[in-house]
C-alpha cells in the first residue's frame, strides 16, 4: 500500500507529545495519542531536564501508537542545544542541564577572549546564545561529569540512543551547537581544541532521512510488539524541533518569513545557503541547518515562554487564570499602551516566587520609561504588543540582511492558535499573516519520515503542498490604525540587532 503510519515523538520545552501520523499521496493525518508537561527541575540550585521521565513518555506514547495499527517508523525531535554525556560503559553521566540554568552566564564574554567572535561566527554562523552547546562545555570545563566523559549526545539523540543503541549526532541539531563548521558540514575540531574541550566527545553526524536502526528487542518488548517481530525503524528526523517545524510550514515558493512560535519564537527566513556577512553577526542573525541543506536565517525571540512563565506566577498566587480569559482580556487592552523589549535577558529564566514574570515586565516598563502594566489584562497585552514588535524587527532585517522579498508571513506552533497575536504580528509587519499549523514540527518529523520509507515526496515543496492539501489555514489581513512605527522607535536602541 502507499499509506504509512509513523510516530512522531516532538518534545517541547513545556509539553511533550507522541503523534501517530498516516502519510499518503493525499493524505496527512496527526493523531495526537499521548501528551505530557515538561520543564525544568530545580535541584540544589540547578536546572536540569528529566530526561529518564521523558523517555518513559515516549515509550507509553510509542505503546499507544502501536497499539492502535501498524506502525512503519519512528522520529524523534525536541529542542535544541541541550546534552546528555555517556561514559565509557554507554551511561548517562548525571542529568542534562536547561539552557536556562544561570552556569553560562558571563561565559561567552570569557570565550570571546579565546576565540574572536567574528572568527566563531565565520566558522559557525551562529547567533550568541549565553547557553549555545558550547558555552554549557565550557561552563562545565573541570567537572567530574565532563573529564569523565566518552560521548555527547544532543537530547533527540540521547532518547534515539536508548531506543536503538546506537550513537550518533543528527546535522540539523548539531548545527545549534557552536562547534559546527556551517560551511564545511563538519564539526569543528579545530574550535573546540582552542576552547580546550574534549571534541572526542562529539559523535558521527548523520543525516536527517537516514535510517539510525531498528529498536533494540528489548524497547520493541517495552512497546507491545511480539517477540522475533522485525524492529520498527528509527529514522532520523530533522531532530532540532525548528528545522521539522520549518519543514511543516506550508508555504508556496520563497516569498515568505515563518514564525515558529511555542516556549520560544524562531523569526526567520528558509535560505539556501548561509549569510555571514558582518551586518548579520552585528544583528546577531543565526545560520541553523535545515532538512535538505537549507538553512534557517532566523532569530530567537524570548516567545511565549514570558506568556507562560506569568500564567504559572498568578496561579501560584491562586488566581484562575484561564488562557482564553486572559486573550480575551488582552484583546480588550489599550493597544500599544506600554512596549518592552521582550528579548531582554533578565525575562531568560524561570519565575520564581522572589523574583516573578509579571514582576520583571513591570520593572523593564519602569526603566524605559513606559506605563507600567498592572492587571493580568494589561501584562498580557504588553506581552504580546512587544512580541510582535520583535517579530517586526526580525522579520524585516532577514529579509534586509539576506536580500529577499516577501508577501506573507506563515506563524506556525501552538502560538498560531492565539487570534491575537496573529492579528497583532500581521498588523505589525504590514503583511498577511498565515496560520498554523500548530503541530508543524511534528508534521515536519512525520514527512521526513514518510520519504525515507518511500513515499513520494522528493523535496519540501511537495512536502508543503501536501500540508496545504491536508490542513486549513487561518488568514489575517494586515489592519492599520495602531502606530507601530512609533512603537518601534519607543523600544528604542536595542543591544543586539537594533
Ligand atoms: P513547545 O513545543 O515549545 O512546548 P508549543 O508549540 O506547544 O510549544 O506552544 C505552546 C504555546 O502555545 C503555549 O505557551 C501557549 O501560549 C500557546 N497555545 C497553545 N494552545 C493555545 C490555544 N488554544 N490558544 C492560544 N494559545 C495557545
Ligand atoms: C525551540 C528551540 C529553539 C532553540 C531553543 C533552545 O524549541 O529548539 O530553536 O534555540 O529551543
Amino acid at each position: 500500500t502507499d499509506q504509512l503510519r509513523v510516530a512522531a515523538v516532538d518534545l517541547g520545552a513545556t509539553s511533550g507529545r507522541v503523534m501517530a501520523a498516516e502519510v499518503g499521496p493525499d493524505l496527512l493525518r496527526l493523531e495526537e495519542v499521548h501528551r505530557f508537561a515538561n520543564g525544568g527541575v530545580p535541584v540544589r540550585g540547578s536546572l536540569f531536564w528529566d530526561v529518564v521521565g521523558i523517555h518513559r513518555e515516549t515509550l507509553a506514547g510509542l505503546r499507544k501508537v502501536a497499539l492502535g495499527g501498524s506502525l512503519d517508523g519512528i522520529g524523534i525531535d525536541s529542542w535544541a542545544v541541550d546534552y546528555g554525556l555517556l561514559d565509557r560503559d554507554g551511561e548517562l553521566l548525571g542529568n542534562p542541564y536547561s539552557h536556562r540554568d544561570a552556569r553560562t552566564v558571563g561565559v561567552p564574554e570569557r570565550v570571546a577572549g579565546l576565540v574572536d567572535a567574528g572568527e566563531m561566527y565565520a566558522i559557525t554562523g551562529l547567533q550568541e546564545l549565553p547557553f549555545n552547546t558550547v558555552f554549557q562545555l565550557v561552563a562545565a570545563t573541570g567537572t567530574a561529569a565532563l573529564e569523565s566523559a566518552e560521548t555527547l549526545l544532543l537530547l533527540p539523540d540521547l532518547l534515539t540512543y536508548w531506543l536503538t543503541g546506537e550513537i550518533g549526532a543528527e546535522r540539523t541539531n548539531a548545527s545549534t551547537t557552536g562547534l559546527y563548521d556551517v560551511r564545511s558540514r563538519t564539526w569543528s575540531v579545530d574550535l573546540a581544541k582552542r576552547l580546550s574541550l574534549p571534541w572526542g566527545i562529539l559523535p558521527p553526524l548523520r543525516d536527517p532521512g537516514s535510517v539510525v536502526a531498528p529498536l533494540l528487542p528489548a524497547v520493541a518488548q517495552a512497546i507491545g510488539q511480539a517477540v522475533g517481530e522485525p524492529g520498527v525503524p528509527v529514522i532520523a528526523v530533522g531532530s532540532h524541533d525548528t528545522a521539522s517545524a520549518v519543514v511543516g510550514v506550508p508555504a508556496d515558493g520563497e516569498r515568505f518569513a515563518y514564525v515558529s512560535s511555542g516556549t520560544w519564537s524562531l523569526v526567520g527566513l528558509e535560505l539556501d545557503g548561509p549569510v555571514l556577512s558582518e551586518d548579520a553577526r552585528l544583528a546577531n542573525f543565526t545560520n541553523e541547518g535545515g532538512v535538505d541543506g537549507t538553512v534557517r536565517f532566523l532569530k530567537n525571540v524570548m516567545g511565549l515562554w514570558v506568556l507562560s512563565e506569568s500564567v504559572r506566577t498568578w496561579a501560584a498566587q491562586g488566581l484562575t487564570v484561564d488562557l482564553p480569559t486572559l486573550l480575551s482580556g488582552a484583546a480588550h487592552a489599550a493597544p500599544l499602551r506600554t512596549v518592552v523589549d521582550i528579548d531582554d535577558p533578565s525575562l531568560l529564566p524561570p519565575a520564581t516566587a522572589a523574583d516573578q514574570m509579571p514582576e520583571r515586565l513591570r520593572a523593564l516598563a519602569r526603566a524605559a520609561g513606559e506605563p507600567v502594566p498592572e492587571s493580568p489584562a494589561e501584562v498580557v497585552r504588553t506581552i504580546l504588543d512587544s512580541l510582535a514588535l520583535a517579530y517586526r524587527r526580525n522579520v524585516r532585517r532577514a529579509c534586509e540582511l539576506a536580500g529577499r522579498e516577501i508577501d506573507v508571513v506563515h506563524v506556525v506552533g501552538g502560538g498560531s492558535q492565539n487570534a491575537l497575536l496573529c492579528q497583532l504580528t500581521a498588523d505589525a509587519c504590514g503583511l498577511p499573516v498565515l496560520a498554523g499549523p500548530a503541530e508543524a514540527a511534528a508534521l515536519g518529523n512525520a514527512l521526513v519520515q514518510a520519504r525515507t520509507l518511500g513515499a513520494d515526496l522528493p523535496d519540501l515543496a511537495a512536502m508543503r503542498a501536501l500540508v496545504r492539501r491536508t490542513h486549513d489555514l487561518v488568514r489575517y489581513e494586515p489592519r492599520g490604525g495602531a502606530d507601530w512605527d512609533a512603537a518601534a522607535r519607543r523600544v528604542g536602541p536595542l543591544k543586539a540587532g537594533a
